[in-house]
């Protein structure tokens, strides 16, 4: 520990009883898999993922969106968690009432043992047909070779149409039930501890000003400003796989 306001947010933590956990891309970027905002590597660098992730990018080009969401796919399979998805866990197990919720498409956070994260924008193991919604059963099995540039999508087994990823993209609503249920923690939590997220992308970025705005106390661990700071109460800087294992010690 050491640090004084590691300290403050590790005595806030001993104290809280209603615990929300919210987390963006930087809690994964320790495991290796980039953050939203990075730069795409390989053959993916003229691409911006901000307009990857969208209904009118597969419209135009399934191939070359599927192909994105399948290299992310294998790249996630190939990390593991780290320190801090454990210490969130640990979190978890320490406080019952903890409510984690994530933006992250990928599997880390139940990989490290936490049980029911709930996923506002979806997830990269969920594809399901873009005309009809029936899930798509993908065998995703041993067999299931990465790839690296565009990949024309299954189709679905019911209707025939593209098979596009279970994420949630710009302009599209969040999952009603997920969105609810963050709502209702993030209303009722004394303690919201906010990971690895720019606060850029609404409304995801609601969370926590709802919590700080009915009198919950925010901890922010980030390596960067966000605009999150201000309605943070203690701002912890710097990178999640080192700051939240202080935390539980
Ligand atoms: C570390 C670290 C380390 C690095 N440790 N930290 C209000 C105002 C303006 C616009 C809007 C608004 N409301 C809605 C909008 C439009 C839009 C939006 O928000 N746009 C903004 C960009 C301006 N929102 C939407 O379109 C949403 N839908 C919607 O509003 O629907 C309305 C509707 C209602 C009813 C019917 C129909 C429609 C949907 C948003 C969906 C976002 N989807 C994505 C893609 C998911 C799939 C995929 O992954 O491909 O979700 S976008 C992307 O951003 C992804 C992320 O979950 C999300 C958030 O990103 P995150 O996690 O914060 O990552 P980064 O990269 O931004 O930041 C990483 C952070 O980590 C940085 O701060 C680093 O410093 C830090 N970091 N290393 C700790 N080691
Ligand atoms: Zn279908």
């Amino acid at each position: 520990m050491g640090h004084p306001a590691t300290q403050e947010a590790a005595a806030l933590l001993d104290q809280a009883e209603r615990v929300v956990v919210f987390t963006g891309a930087g809690m994964s970027a320790e495991s290796g898999v980039p953050t939203f905002r990075d730069a795409l590597t390989g053959l993916w660098q003229r691409f911006d993922a901000q307009a990857l992730a969208t209904p009118e990018a597969f419209r135009a080009d399934p191939a070359l969106v599927w192909g994105w969401y399948e290299w992310r796919r294998h790249a996630v399979q190939q990390a593991q968690p780290n320190a801090g998805h454990r210490a969130v866990a640990a979190i978890e197990a320490r406080v019952p009432n903890t409510v984690l919720v994530t933006q992250n498409v990928d599997d880390l956070h139940e990989r490290a043992g936490s049980a029911n994260p709930v996923h506002l924008h979806g997830s990269l193991f969920a594809p399901r047909c873009s005309a009809c919604a029936h899930p798509a059963s993908t065998p995703y099995g041993e067999a299931d070779e990465p790839t690296d540039g565009p990949v024309p999508p299954p189709r679905c087994a019911r209707c025939a149409a593209d098979i596009r990823p279970g994420v949630v993209w710009f302009g599209e609503a969040l999952p009603t039930a997920a969105l609810e249920a963050a709502v209702e923690a993030a209303s009722s939590c004394d303690l919201l501890v906010t990971v690895g997220t720019s606060g850029l992308v609404y409304p995801a970025a609601e969370i926590p000003q709802v919590a700080a705005r009915l009198g919950a106390t925010v901890i922010q661990v980030n390596p960067e400003e966000t605009p999150l700071d201000r309605v943070a109460t203690v701002n912890l800087r710097g990178p999640a796989a080192r700051v939240l294992p202080a935390l539980v010690e």
